[in-house]
């Protein structure tokens, strides 16, 4: 096990999003989300499941704050169901709705956890996609900071730290272009315009959250990785550029540079979307943190048909087992464990983006697990893979990065979106017909290095 030593003020945490979690899809007047429409549709799951139960934390979230304290996290992030709170996604609030999440709030902050609170993870009002085409229709960036300066008010007084959106990227790309996650669509065309109004959404959530709640801290969170060619020949490291235009400065540019990528919009320029001079005042407004999801690294090669082609596309061919290759680990979703990932992306912000205030919002791994067996279910691979990238942030933070905080994806086994409950990413194993929650050894493993992360300070020997 690789020694780790993090900063005393460094924040452990544990992450979830509403639809993989929550369940009660249609309780107590939460409106439709495009994920139960999209789930409830024959063939969209791999294992022809819908999150209209998932771990049901809407009704366990007590159980699931208290094994949060026993895993001694300081932090968890979670996210709101926006249907759950504004049923048409506009307009008419859903107070029962906006209960639940102060009760889970109130039960965090009696325990002493700090929530990080995410305003959009994906599942959006299925009236406003249905009505307006959702992100697809500049509009929505309006209806969305609406929304979030509705919460901020709601529940700015139990919430310090939000985040606007999760993985734009992935939002646009599997929603609007693969068409593997909802609202389903394999429209290339409508790419560049989702980017462009989830990013606009964004700018303006950030300042209608700080016009109603100026105390607040704001950010957002990507999904960025590293991206290499496959092989040295001028044509595949010409893809991986254009690669890591689309899939990390397609975000990274508009926001820290108030640009968009030049060669992946001249290469996809019949669908660019309209930008007004005004919404890079919105898109560049200042964020107090950077949220950052890294899991793995990607490999570009060309393609005739379209040098965009890699990997990536085959992402929506998710593997069905973990495996290793050519001595490399791969996860049950087929990728790669690469830990130096971690460093050079965290390095790149430090680099060419200005050193933001890092979050790590997500980092963890889907594993093969077995049922638990006398209360124990040994995950040794995710404990090393934990291990791994909490050392390469531990690098980064040495050279000069400026990382505060990490949150394991996931607190729980949860509804990973295309493939169902087929994959678990959980540091608690859950139980899909029972329910019940056992925490997996490394959750016991990330409990005791919290306290010894800790303990160590407490004795004087940061640093
Ligand atoms: O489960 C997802 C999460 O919702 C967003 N980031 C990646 C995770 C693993 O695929």
């Amino acid at each position: 096990m690789m020694k780790v030593d993090l900063p005393g003020d460094f924040i452990y945490g544990a992450a979830t999003a509403a639809y993989q979690v929550e369940g009660a899809w249609n309780e107590e007047g939460r409106g439709e989300s495009i994920w139960d429409s999209f789930a409830h549709k024959k063939g969209t799951i791999r294992d022809g499941s819908t999150g209209d139960v998932a771990c049901d934390h809407y009704h366990r979230y007590s159980e699931d704050v208290a094994i949060m304290k026993t895993l001694n996290l300081d932090a968890y992030r979670f996210s709101i169901s926006w249907p759950r709170v504004l049923p048409e996604g506009k307009g008419r609030i859903n107070h029962r709705g906006l209960d639940f999440y102060k009760k889970l709030l109130d039960s965090l902050l009696e325990h002493d956890i700090t929530p990080y609170v995410t305003l959009f993870h994906w599942d959006l009002p299925f009236s406003l996609q249905d009505t307006f085409g959702g992100f697809y229709s500049r509009q929505c960036s309006d209806y969305f900071a609406d929304y979030a300066a509705m919460v901020a008010k709601e529940l700015g007084d139990r919430v310090g730290n939000w985040i606007t959106l999760n993985e734009p990227q992935d939002y646009a790309s599997n929603g609007h272009f693969l068409g593997e996650h909802a609202p389903g669509h394999k429209r290339v065309w409508e790419y560049l315009k989702v980017m462009h109004h989830l990013l606009l959404g964004h700018g303006k959530a950030v300042q209608s959250i700080k016009a109603v709640r100026p105390e607040s801290r704001v950010g957002i969170t990507l999904n960025l990785m590293p991206v290499h060619p496959r092989t040295e020949s001028e044509k595949d490291k010409n893809a991986a550029d254009l690669a890591d235009q689309f899939m990390n400065r397609i975000t990274l540019d508009p926001l820290f540079r108030g640009s968009y990528p030049e060669k992946l919009f001249h290469t996809l320029r019949w669908f660019k979307p309209k930008v007004k001079e005004q919404d890079w005042e919105y898109i560049t407004t200042g964020i107090d943190f950077l949220g950052v999801n890294n899991y793995t690294r990607e490999f570009a090669y060309h393609a005739w048909y379209i040098p965009l082609l890699h990997t990536w596309m085959t992402g929506a061919d998710i593997a069905e087992t973990e495996y290793e290759e050519n001595g490399r680990q791969y996860t049950s979703m087929g990728w790669e464990v690469f830990p130096r990932g971690m460093y050079d992306v965290l390095m790149r912000l430090k680099n060419e983006y200005g050193n933001p205030p890092v979050l790590v919002t997500e980092n963890g791994a889907a594993f093969d697990d077995a049922p638990p067996v006398n209360g124990r279910v040994p995950d040794e691979k995710r404990v090393q893979f934990i291990n791994g990238y909490l050392h390469m942030i531990a690098r980064a933070l040495q050279d000069g990065a400026d990382v505060r905080g990490y949150f394991v994806w996931s607190l729980l086994d949860n509804f990973e979106w295309s493939v169902g409950f087929t994959k678990r990413f959980g540091i608690v194993y859950v139980n899909y017909e029972t329910l019940e929650r056992t925490i997996k050894d490394s959750g016991l493993w990330y409990m005791d290095f919290i306290k010894s992360q800790k303990n160590r300070q407490d004795e004087g020997g940061e640093g």
